[in-house]
């Protein structure tokens, strides 16, 4: 201390003596005519620039344009270039004066005048020429007038729904015609438009690939044929049967707070405000610029370099009609954003605000080095929140730019509620850049990426065109660590809330690293159809390789937490430590460490509350009330906690579930086998682990409920019968010959348990074909009750080579569906069936038979009653592909495209009953008959179609699974949406009296 007291003693003495930095001063109060100093500050940031201007060829220290508390609105873009520079050693600071967030630069005017008109609806008129494409209330985005309305779902909040679903649309069109259509069902026909040359679709055309949401423009619409035409822009793709949609910007659709309606003819803008009161008091504000400060330089040699913002805050911008995805902008160099920078160096963003943008939030184009944005808080963004992109080639076009896209700072900062008007967003994309670091930063509420990374590789999707590298820029050694990221991939599929593609080829040097992330609840709206949302996904075969992913821990992802389009992207990634693979250690993840750091504003939020360890839950209680089932109960921790206590599971020490409830049922036990179970808690999802409570043991009693013989059918070869039980038979028993009986008298010759410990395979003499018989099971004496013990009981059956009967009668779904039957789709009671039927949601409800059920080479029928809720190529049952195996089939394409029938296909070969023969909506009975070379329809129990020619197709014995509502086709499932019922497999070729009575006599309704 002694040697700095004569330093701060000079420090002290010699202000007055050593120059100054400038300061000037801003205030909403101010005058441009003043000098700008505190006390006669300048009213605007234009004349703040110059005068920096005039100060820098003079100036030694930083100088600094201070912003007093207030807002500054606007109404041109305010641009730095090169002549606004720092230099080395000589920043120019622009700060906030009173408090982070307290000088606010808006692009926003507030709009006054409004009218009252019907109901709560207020008008305006703008003058001449004014317009824009969204529209502010108090900082709350406006939506455009739309059908059907949107619906807020906390849980997702950055998707669009509610969307309605096309009942059909076109096929695909010839080149050159622009008119797409979709048909609406008829309880959602729209309201009568009011001024239909400017109604949009927002519509997902693929159902898969349901990422790509065009924004159309209607050019009719059909009442009668409840058809919506609209122009495709020249991507005449088919508009699937299913569709997601909503109509948008008609004066017809404003009906509910919140939503807005500009008439761009007459330049009346109507709304119904969110707020009470009149309009021209709730701060309803239109954007007038798109962007609203740009720094730009001439070239990469004359850069906008050393210039710093502090805690300024950057609000409102317009969109641009989002008809196509951002980069159709030339990749950002013709996008806007609340911050735009293209040719800077050592720029710094530090706790500044960016909210309520059009397009990006901060967007950085082309040759942008060593820039730092940290502290910040990026929300409510009309596309992606901080987009860098350098996706250009040299001119010429032979080799990538020499703009450098690098080293750039991306740390504590919080970017969430993105991609509001655009549907393809990401909180950070990084495009064809390079050594950027993104880290410690949270990441939500995106309805597709977190991050998404692209390089420089090209090849084709499906692999096997050889991968090679294209004269754009690289995307390399850029790291992404320490970061909290949830509730992304909100209203899109086919993604990972981490996503890359095209950044690497199979050796390639291209390598990027994720360090030390979290990923929570990638989940899209139900309505969404595409591969659910992963927690990372690397696309594109080959062309993403060699990346490394250290310390990542994934939870509820809707679909895997990691997936890789083709195995080497995965096999070639280096991976230590993630969730998803065996040996996970959480003991490594740095909890405390990823997300927002302790300095992070107070302002912003402040920094997420630091997970705490909880104390051992207490009062632990273990019950076995039943021999296949253990319920757990135990109190919270005393602990405080920052979230939610997340409780784990151990049976017999290892961890067996989570939960976020203090009840468990265990139903994965063994009867009379004696269990030691222990709880722990967390402090949320992530955080260090508490100790585990005291064990507490349970033995599970015996099963005391003995067999029960629920079924028989024979085997196709007439000399075997298989006895279903509801739970496994004693293997002893079950091959004890006496114990079963067939009557009429058939010969039993030795029986076995079956590939599933509850069948008993019954070998047998030779059965009479389609006779009936009674299987009877006679349990030894004593008559004790037993584990594996069947009681008496007796079944018929008939050696009619039945191979299969669903009929979905099981109260219970998924995985209660029967012996046979396995999959997620749930049974419900309908009006009209007797029983219970399968309900297949289109979307992703799926049930699989048993594999070894198989058609051969022989006759069979396929036969069941069926509830389309939509037309369309769509798969009611499938044993492999359809298209170009031939052992290999599926029975519900419709052939032609929309003729509404049933196809049996198999190697692209259809047998289709007579179009318009299965139309959508109500119970039909469907059966498909091959008798030795000929294929016959039945549709309610008579012939449908001409019988035709079956001679080319051979053996249809596979191996794959037996599949009820989808085929095994993951790029195009062709999931079926409706029910099913009384699903019947026959080896051999039913009369047509016997499909008659299949196909006429319902049975009653209960
Ligand atoms: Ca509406
Ligand atoms: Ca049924």
């Amino acid at each position: 201390m002694k040697t700095t007291f004569p330093l701060l003693a000079v420090l002290l003495l010699t202000p007055l003596a050593a120059p100054r930095a400038a300061e000037f001063f801003i205030s909403t109060a101010g005058n441009d005519e003043n000098p700008g100093t505190e006390e006669l500050p300048f009213a605007t940031l234009e004349r703040a620039r110059h005068a920096v201007r005039d100060a820098l060829p003079r100036a030694t220290e930083d100088i600094v344009v201070s912003i007093r508390a207030g807002v500054y609105r606007l109404e041109r873009t305010l641009l730095f270039t090169e002549q606004d520079s720092g230099r080395d050693g000589v920043a120019v600071v622009w700060r906030s004066a009173d408090g982070i967030g307290k000088a606010r630069l808006s692009g926003g005017t507030p709009l006054g005048g409004w009218q009252p008109h019907a109901g709560d609806v207020w008008k305006l008129r703008l003058p001449d020429g004014a317009g824009f494409q969204t529209l502010y209330e108090d900082g709350v985005r406006l939506r455009k007038a739309r059908f059907p309305n949107y619906r807020h779902d906390p849980e997702r909040a950055s998707a669009c729904g509610d969307y309605h679903v096309s009942e059909s649309g076109n096929a695909e069109l010839a080149a050159g015609n622009r008119r797409s259509w979709l048909e609406y069902f008829a309880a959602n026909a729209p309201p009568v438009a009011a001024s239909p040359a400017q109604m949009k679709v927002l519509v997902f055309p693929w159902g898969v690939c349901d990422w790509h949401r065009w924004t159309c423009q209607v050019t009719a619409l059909d009442r009668g044929a409840r058809r919506i035409e609209f122009d495709n822009m020249g991507d005449r793709t088919e508009v699937i049967d299913g569709a997601r949609y909503f109509l948008e910007d008609d004066l017809a659709f404003l009906d509910v707070p919140g939503e807005f309606h500009l008439d761009r003819a007459s330049g009346v803008l109507s709304c119904i405000p969110l707020g009470r009161g009149h309009p021209d008091t709730l701060n309803i504000t239109a954007p007038k610029v798109l962007t609203l400060v740009e720094l730009r330089g001439a070239d990469r040699d004359h850069c906008v370099r050393n210039l710093r913002f502090e805690g300024l805050s950057l609000e409102e911008t317009d969109a641009i009609s989002p008809s196509l995805f951002w980069w159709a902008h030339e990749w950002g160099r013709r996008d806007h954003a609340l911050l735009r920078l293209s040719n800077t160096e050592a720029v710094s963003i530090r706790n500044c605000r960016l909210r309520n943008s059009g397009r990006h939030g901060l967007l950085m184009v082309g040759h942008n080095v060593g820039n730092t944005v940290c502290g910040c808080r990026i929300e409510q963004i009309g596309i992606s929140g901080v987009t860098l992109c350098n996706r250009f080639s040299a001119p010429g076009g032979t080799s990538a730019t020499a703009d450098r896209l690098e080293h750039n700072l991306l740390c504590n900062n919080r970017i969430h509620d993105v991609g509001q008007l655009g549907l393809y967003a990401s909180c950070v994309e990084l495009m064809n850049c390079s050594h950027n670091e993104v880290c410690h930063s949270e990441l939500f509420n995106s309805p597709r990426y977190a991050t998404t990374m692209r390089g420089n590789t090209e090849g084709d999707a499906t692999g096997k065109l050889p991968v090679r590298w294209t004269a754009l820029p690289p995307a390399k050694q850029n790291r992404l660590h320490h970061l909290r990221i949830h509730h992304c991939g909100q209203d899109s599929g086919d993604l990972g809330a981490l996503q890359a593609c095209v950044l690497n080829i199979p050796g390639g040097d291209c390598i990027n690293t994720y360090e030390q992330i979290t990923i929570a609840d990638t989940r899209a709206l139900d309505s969404m159809m595409d591969h659910p949302p992963n927690g990372i996904f690397l696309d594109w075969p080959k062309q993403t390789m060699h990346q490394v992913f250290r310390d990542i821990q994934v939870v509820r992802a809707q679909g895997e937490p990691f997936r890789s389009n083709g195995e080497e992207n995965a096999t070639s990634a280096i991976m230590a430590n993630v969730s998803w693979k065996g040996g996970f250690d959480e003991n490594r993840m740095d909890y405390g460490d990823i997300g927002l750091q302790a300095d992070y504003p107070p302002e912003f939020g402040g920094p997420s509350p630091q997970p705490v360890q909880p104390s051992a839950p207490a009062e632990l209680s273990v019950v076995a009330l039943s021999h296949d089932s253990v319920t757990l109960r135990w109190s919270a921790p005393a602990t405080r906690l920052s979230g939610s206590a997340c409780y784990l599971i151990y049976r017999d020490g290892k961890e067996i579930a989570r939960s976020f409830d203090e009840v468990f049922e265990d139903a994965a036990v063994k009867q009379s086998v004696a269990y030691r179970y222990e709880i722990a808690a967390r402090d949320g999802d992530f955080g260090p682990l508490g100790p585990r409570s005291g064990p507490c043991d349970v033995r599970v009693p015996v099963d005391t409920q003995p067999p029960q013989l629920l079924a028989a059918r024979a085997t196709r070869d007439l000399r075997h019968v298989v006895a279903m039980f509801n739970k496994a038979v004693r293997p002893d028993l079950a091959a004890d010959t006496t114990r079963f009986t067939i009557e009429p008298r058939v010969k039993v010759q030795s029986a076995r348990v079956g590939s599933s410990p509850s069948t008993v395979i019954i070998e047998t003499a030779a059965l009479a074909a389609d006779a009936s018989y009674v299987l009877r099971f006679n349990r030894p004496p004593p008559q004790t009750a037993g584990s594996g013990i069947p009681a008496d009981g007796s079944a018929g059956f008939r050696s009619d080579l039945l191979l299969l009967h669903g009929q979905f009668d099981a109260a219970k779904p998924a995985g209660a569906l029967g012996e046979q039957f396995r999959g997620n789709a749930a049974t419900v009671p309908v009006e009209g069936r007797a029983g219970r039927v399968l309900r297949l949601d289109g979307r992703n409800a799926w049930v699989e038979g048993p594999a070894d059920l198989n058609l051969g080479d022989g006759d069979f029928t396929l036969a069941a009653w069926i509830w389309k809720e939509r037309s369309g190529n769509r798969v009611v049952l499938a044993k492999g592909n359809d298209f170009s195996s031939p052992n290999e089939w599926t029975w519900g394409f419709e052939y032609p495209l929309k003729a509404n029938n049933i196809a049996f296909r198999c190697n692209g070969h259809y047998f289709a009953s007579a179009p318009d023969s299965v139309p959508t909506r109500r119970w039909l009975h469907v059966a498909f008959v091959r008798k030795t070379d000929t294929a016959i329809n039945y549709i309610n129990g008579v012939p449908s179609g001409e019988p035709q020619d079956m001679s080319k197709v051979g053996d249809l014995t596979n191996s794959l699974p037996f599949l009820i509502g989808r085929r095994p086709f993951e790029r195009s499932p062709a999931w079926f949406a409706g029910m099913v019922d009384d699903l019947r497999v026959y080896a051999r070729a039913l009369s047509a009296d016997e499909i008659r009575r299949l196909g006429t006599v319902e049975p009653a309704a209960q």
